[in-house]
């Protein structure tokens, strides 16, 4: 006969792992209970990211940790995506800080840099000495990146950059931006050192999510930089779009974190809170929820490691990453919520780390691509026509 599931690992997910698959989620998940759990509430009431924890979590090896050599630990996507997933157990602002660095800014220097680019900035942000943001966005340019107005125009052997970047995770505390700007020869990407005459960055403040992850207005005036700062051979939007696969896969794990989080807070208290006599847990209209949380974390979670598979085997396309960033912060964030209600009045304080982890999930929700451009994705790969103008 075999044994009843568990309610923490139901389909009995941790089987499917290897030994060093299992080493790795078990070291950031202590780091997290020991590093972030007992401060996140402080540090996201307080909107703070505290900056040494870059140096800790280059320590812990989660920060440009599936990129390979200098100083990159080589791991595979599967290892990378339980790293985010713990990471995001904890919150979403700690994953988004490893997922900028390491998939985005590292990424974006080690598939496009020169070599003279990688060995600059990369060990010494895998380390987490240095820090990297990437600025795509702007004011007037989310989803539809392609009309950025920031502009990048030779001078002699230097390049000026113009214009404006808007919501930068980690801005504000990079000693490096990896911009992306419009030139004669199309879009280029460039690296800015937070050091150079005309570069400023301005806190985006009074956010509701994300509180525990530093959000930025990048503003560059007349801002000079060497000719040999920009990206030698990348043109056009691919070379943004290839480096926000990476990031939208880390997404997808680190979903599944928040959501495990609010699943396993939901379910404890619903164990212990008594209502009417008996524990709340015991009604069927919240055994609904639960079951509903439970069925949704072990898809999510599956489907996050189906995906990390076909990425290590080299047959993951861009759209399989959009079916599980749309699929897993969508039910995420459905988790968040039922879990929220299942603690009624408790649940909307920073006590329990759920409202915390819904209000962040908002944020996911919209960056790395939004539902909409997703839904978007997946309908040109199955019907072959472009529905986003
Ligand atoms: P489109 O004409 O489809 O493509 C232009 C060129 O790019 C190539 N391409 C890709 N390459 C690699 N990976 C992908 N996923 C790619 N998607 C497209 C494409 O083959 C083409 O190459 P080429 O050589 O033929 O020129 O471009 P489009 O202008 O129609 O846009 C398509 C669309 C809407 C899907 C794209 O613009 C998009 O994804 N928009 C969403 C923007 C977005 O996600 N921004 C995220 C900013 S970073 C962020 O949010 C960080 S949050 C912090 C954290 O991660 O924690
Ligand atoms: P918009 O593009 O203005 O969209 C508004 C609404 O319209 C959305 O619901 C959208 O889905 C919908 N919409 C747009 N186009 C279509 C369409 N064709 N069909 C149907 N619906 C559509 N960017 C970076 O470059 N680097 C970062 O580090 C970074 N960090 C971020 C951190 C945080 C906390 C947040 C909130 C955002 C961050 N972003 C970053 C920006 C993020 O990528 C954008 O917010 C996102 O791409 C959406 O752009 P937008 O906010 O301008 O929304």
């Amino acid at each position: 006969m075999v044994g009843s599931p568990s309610a923490l690992d139901f389909l009995g997910i941790d089987a499917l792992l290897d030994d060093e698959e299992r080493m790795v989620r078990d070291t950031v998940r202590a780091f997290v209970r020991d590093r972030v759990l007992p401060n996140i509430s402080q540090w996201f009431e307080s909107h703070t990211f505290p900056r040494e924890l870059s140096r800790e979590l280059g320590t812990l090896g989660v920060l440009g940790m599936h990129l390979q050599g200098y100083g990159c630990p080589g791991a595979s996507a599967v290892s990378y995506g339980l790293a985010c997933l713990e990471l995001e157990a904890g919150d979403s602002g700690i994953r988004s800080f490893a997922s900028v660095q390491g998939s985005l800014a590292m990424f974006a220097i080690s598939r496009w840099g020169s070599d003279a680019q990688k060995d600059t900035w990369l060990p010494r942000m895998a380390t987490g000495e240095l820090i990297g943001c990437f600025g795509l966005t702007e004011p007037d340019f989310g989803s539809d990146p392609s009309g950025m107005r920031t502009s990048a125009r030779r001078d002699g052997a230097d390049w000026i950059i113009d214009g404006t970047k808007a919501w930068i995770t980690n801005g504000g505390i990079a000693d490096v931006a990896v911009v992306w700007a419009q030139t004669d020869e199309g879009i280029r990407g460039f690296l800015v050192p937070s050091t150079t005459k005309g570069f400023t960055a301005h806190a985006i403040e009074r956010k509701m999510s994300l509180r525990a992850s530093v959000t930025s207005e990048l503003v560059f005036e007349n801002c000079r930089i060497p000719g040999e700062s920009a990206f030698p051979e990348v043109r056009g939007l691919r070379g943004p779009l290839a480096c926000l696969n990476e990031a939208r896969y880390g997404v997808l794990w680190g979903a599944m974190g928040a959501a495990r989080s609010c699943y396993e807070t939901a379910l404890e208290y619903a164990k212990t809170r008594r209502q009417f006599g008996r524990p709340v847990a015991g009604f069927q209209l919240t055994q609904q929820k639960l079951v509903k949380m439970l069925l949704e974390l072990n898809k999510g979670t599956l489907l996050a490691l189906h995906i990390g598979r076909m990425k290590d085997d080299g047959n993951a396309h861009p759209a399989h990453i959009s079916f599980g960033k749309l699929n897993n912060v969508r039910e995420a964030l459905e988790i968040a919520r039922e879990a929220r209600s299942v603690l009624g009045a408790n649940g909307v304080t920073l006590e329990y780390p759920v409202i915390r982890h819904m209000n962040n999930l908002e944020s996911v929700f919209t960056y790395e691509g939004t539902n909409e451009i997703h839904t978007l994705i997946l309908g040109e790969a199955i019907t072959g026509s472009n529905a986003f103008t």
